[in-house]
């Protein structure tokens, strides 16, 4: 007995003098991951910030900061950063595994050490795409969508050299990343549910990272495929997308019987699902946060998952619209152009239900709810140009302009970012048991939103006059020369915006340290994550068990005695009940 007592302590005491390296570095904690996901995506984001000043710069000002080759591995690794290391990541990384777990009563992933190594994957990922900066030749030219040939002949430009392998490299393990976080979030939401947490009592939150982690796990190991393959091509001799007769550089490669177009397909087959990746977690989040500061249920639950389940269906049938221009059958492009305009109907009829959830709400203007309400409207602003650019006929004209950046700017990359805003304000508080400033916080979105439509929006105007994309200056071309005075505006407006996020971060340091101290559940919010303490202990809920009886969204109901009641308060409990159970702040009763 004694020795195994003695064996008993000694492990624990192990256990303690392993603990700090345990507890915050090498963590199976979904909490702990879910934070280091956000750090390292906003670490990221910095990069791709400074990449995207530095692009702005050479437009605004042409030749003065950067050459030809360099403006184009800086677009590349902008895109590249932005899309995958930042928004794909803090998203499904940060938030998934962050929320998941809390929000339907878990006490974490249901493979913590898969999730830990998730986390780890990705971080090794940066080694070899922070090398592709040093690489001989320099980073990748081939755009985010890294299209062959350019890509896959090494002497095609000096970035596709080294620096494309290492691109090729990191992404390859990245995207082992992101399917190990998918198989978590999926068989986490379906085993590990709390009692009476039934699929249809879900927050939103929820839903839209368990559709985005199905629609992960479907569409990325396809362009891993092609990475490899395209790997096999750069360096074992294969030539699945390189044609005979190919001449580069006034030489004729060796190479047969491959097609470029191959990989447009493989990328694209991954790329419009990613694009979606990108907006669905979003929209999870803002359903949440407007339902919580309207103090009303969500406008049409049920309609609002199945939208967002026939959106993720529909991403997979439209990847053809991105290659109007490839010389397609005006049939095929037909058939992609139906398929497109279509996601507009569940996209309009979300966009109508969170106008009827704010619509005669008691709204608290907080910084999550701005950014939150900012999210619709860059959204809509976005999706409309999606249905200009989904007709071939339109399209022909406009694909490869400055009209497309402005399209995916608005419906991607400040939608899915304004996602990401908000729902750090809204959590934040819960993470680190410290609110972040909310003046600080309405500065920023009142900086970011007009700064944000007066950087995208006049690049409409650019694209219409024929400005193309991925060009390092105006003054190639004589018709391009009178577009210099708005690409300076376009510069002038990104830089404020760059200053407007910025206040994020002092806001994050300063919150850390000295920002408000808050209780359970200071947004008077009904979903789980809020019954426990701010930041949740190990394992979540202590010894309790949780048990849910009622959905997420019991906002104002008439004959409760506050405004929300939680998930975890039983259905015919006596009202007096509802403050105990709550836990926290409660908010006193109101008319
Ligand atoms: C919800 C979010 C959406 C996201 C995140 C998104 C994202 C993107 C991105 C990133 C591109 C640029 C691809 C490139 O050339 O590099 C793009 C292009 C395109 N988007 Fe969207 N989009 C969204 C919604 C829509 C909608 C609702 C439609 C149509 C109804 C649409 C139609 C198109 C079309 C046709 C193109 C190709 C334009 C071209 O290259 O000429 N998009 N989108
Ligand atoms: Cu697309």
């Amino acid at each position: 007995m004694a020795v195994l007592e003695q064996d008993v302590r000694a492990a624990h005491e192990e256990q303690h003098r392993e603990s700090l390296v345990r507890r915050y570095i090498f963590s199976q904690d979904h909490k702990v991951i879910g934070i280091q996901y956000l750090a390292t995506s906003f670490l990221m984001a910095l990069i791709g910030g400074v990449l995207a000043m530095v692009i702005r710069l050479e437009l605004g000002w042409p030749g003065s900061v950067i050459n030809q080759g360099s403006y184009l591995s800086t677009v590349t690794m902008h895109g590249t950063i932005m899309v995958f290391y930042v928004l794909s990541t803090a998203l499904t990384g940060g938030f998934g595994n962050y929320l998941v777990p809390l929000q339907i009563g878990a006490r974490d992933m249901a493979f913590p050490f898969l999730n830990m190594l998730s986390y780890w994957l990705y971080a090794l990922s940066l080694i070899p795409l922070v090398a592709a900066f040093f690489a001989p030749g320099g980073a990748p030219m081939s755009g985010w969508t890294a299209y062959t040939p350019l890509s896959a002949v090494p002497q095609a430009a000096p970035g596709s050299g080294i620096g494309q392998s290492l691109w090729l490299l990191s992404l390859a393990i990245l995207i082992v990343a992101f399917l190990f976080g998918s198989l978590n979030v999926i068989t986490t939401v379906m085993q590990l549910r709390a009692r009476g947490m039934s699929m249809m009592r879900m927050p939103l939150t929820v839903w839209g990272l368990f559709i985005t982690a199905i629609l992960s796990l479907l569409s990325f190991p396809v362009l891993l495929a092609a990475g490899i393959m395209l790997l096999f091509d750069r360096h074992l001799g294969t030539t699945f997308f390189l044609p005979a007769g190919s001449v580069i550089g006034g030489k004729v490669i060796a190479a047969g019987g491959g097609d470029p177009l191959l990989w447009q397909h493989l990328f694209w087959f991954l790329g419009h699902p990613e694009v979606y990746i990108l907006i669905l977690p979003g929209m999870g989040i803002v359903s949440d946060i407007i339902a919580n500061n309207a103090r009303k249920p969500v406008f049409g639950y049920p309609v609002m998952v199945l939208t967002m389940a026939v959106i993720a269906f529909l991403s997979f049938l439209v990847w053809g619209h991105h290659m109007f221009v490839s010389g397609m059958h005006p049939m095929l492009g037909t058939a992609f152009m139906a398929t497109t305009l279509i996601i507009a109907v569940p996209s309009a009829i979300k966009t109508f239900n969170w106008l009827a959830t704010m619509w005669r709400g008691k709204i608290r203007f907080t910084p999550q709810m701005l950014f939150a309400i900012g999210f619709v409207s860059v959204f809509v602003t976005g999706g409309l140009t999606g249905l200009m650019l989904g007709n071939p006929a339109v399209d022909m004209y406009l694909h490869d302009t400055y009209f497309v950046v402005a399209h995916f700017h608005f419906v991607m990359a400040s939608a899915s970012l304004f996602g990401v805003f908000a729902g750090l304000y809204h959590w934040f508080p819960k993470m680190f048991g410290r609110a972040l400033d909310e003046r600080l916080g309405r500065l920023h979105f009142w900086l970011a939103l007009p700064t944000t439509y007066a950087t995208f929006f006049p690049m409409h105007f650019a694209g219409l006059a024929g400005m193309p994309r991925r060009i390092y200056s105006t003054q190639l071309y004589g018709y391009l020369q009178g577009l210099e005075g708005l690409n300076r505006f376009i510069s002038v407006a990104a830089f404020v915006l760059f200053v407007a996020h910025m206040i994020f971060a002092v806001n994050v340091v300063y919150s850390l340290a000295k920002g408000r101290r808050v209780a359970e559940n200071p947004w008077q919010a009904t979903t789980l994550e809020w019954t426990t303490s701010s930041p949740p202990p190990h394992g979540n809920w202590g010894e309790r068990e949780v048990v849910v009886y009622r959905w997420a969204y019991d906002y104002s109901l008439p004959e409760a005695a506050q405004d929300f009641v939680p998930q975890n308060v039983p259905v015919e409990a006596p009202v007096t009940a509802v403050a105990r159970q709550a836990g926290g702040q409660v908010a006193p009763a109101t008319g």
